[in-house]
């Protein structure tokens, strides 16, 4: 078993451990204006973030890759998630704010410097990674915001015991491309889901607004092609995709989530951060496939240091 594989299996645990630490103190206070940072997959959770934050009525919460934060802007506290603690360009924007605002940092590793360049540091360090690629460290964050905006993470964690063990949606065999989509919250998802594709087994996966999707990027979709979406769903948008002859995955309508819709006697579909478990599940089995180690991806480290 590669050790992303065993990661990933890992996070029903984590999201409950994650949730223990709700009540850490930093955490943005309901009614602070917000912005959260990161690269990559953290960035692509503070997106889901700041969009669950302001949905519950926190407060005003902004994402933003972290070399692109607007220095020009007032906050009353940035929030870094980093599971290294190394990435460069969160160093330097921590290192830019100086003291002007209360510096929050989510991390796996607090003997780093974004730990030490922080006003509060939550250390997930039970979630820490040996894969390159980040599976658990980026879904525990989410929990443990998830948890800290009030959200019960039980039935969640519940939704992610039966993710990793659920058939997969897509036959690496029989796909040449996933397009994943989301609305509000979702869009990190899909977007983390995207990258995990590229990262671990090179393979082309796209990411975009569900409403956003027919506004041209429906043009790829075709036969032996994947549109997967998570959260909600736009009307009309199975449809249009079924007729391009791409399949259509999605909670609610793939046959293995209809079982598991039966199995559960609601019909309710997963919770879309155990349906993120799945869509890391198929980078993994796309990597593994081909033969390629999903631990170790080509032209990728731990974190980006930039010299
Ligand atoms: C951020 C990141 C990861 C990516 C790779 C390189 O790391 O961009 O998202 O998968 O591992 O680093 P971090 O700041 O969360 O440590």
């Amino acid at each position: 078993m590669t050790h992303v594989q065993a990661e990933i299996a890992s996070q029903p645990n984590c999201w409950i451990e994650a949730a223990g630490l709700a009540d850490s103190p930093g955490l943005p206070i309901a009614g602070e204006r917000v912005a959260v940072v990161g690269c990559g997959t953290s960035w692509f959770m503070a997106k889901a973030y700041a969009a669950l934050r302001e949905q519950a009525g926190d407060g005003e919460t902004d994402a933003f890759q972290a070399s692109e934060f607007p220095l020009g802007r007032g906050y009353d506290r940035v929030v870094a998630i980093t599971r290294s603690g190394t990435t460069t360009e969160v160093i330097d924007l921590l290192r830019a704010l100086g003291g002007r605002c209360p510096r929050t940092v989510i991390t796996a590793d607090p003997n780093q410097p974004a730990a030490a360049l922080a006003t509060d540091a939550v250390v997930l360090d039970f979630a820490d990674e040996q894969s390159v690629v980040q599976t658990r460290f980026a879904t525990s964050t989410l929990a443990l915001l998830r948890a800290h905006l009030g959200e019960d993470l039980n039935p969640i964690a519940g939704d992610a015991e039966v993710a990793v063990r659920l058939p997969l949606p897509v036959h690496p065999a029989l796909v040449e491309q996933i397009t994943f989509l989301g609305r509000g919250w979702t869009i990190g998802l899909a977007e983390e889901a995207a990258l995990k594709c590229r990262e671990a087994a090179m393979f082309w996966a796209e990411a975009y607004p569900a409403m956003d999707y027919r506004h041209g990027p429906i043009s790829i979709a075709a036969p032996r092609r994947v549109v997967w979406a998570f959260g909600a769903v736009p009307a009309g948008l199975a449809d249009d995709v079924a007729a391009t002859g791409a399949a259509f995955v999605h909670s609610r309508h793939h046959g293995g989530y209809a079982a598991l819709g039966r199995w559960r006697s609601g019909g309710s579909p997963l919770d879309p951060m155990a349906d993120l478990i799945l869509a890391q599940r198929v980078a993994v089995l796309l990597a593994t496939s081909q033969g390629l180690d999903p631990d170790r991806p080509r032209n990728l480290t731990r974190s980006v240091v930039l010299t």
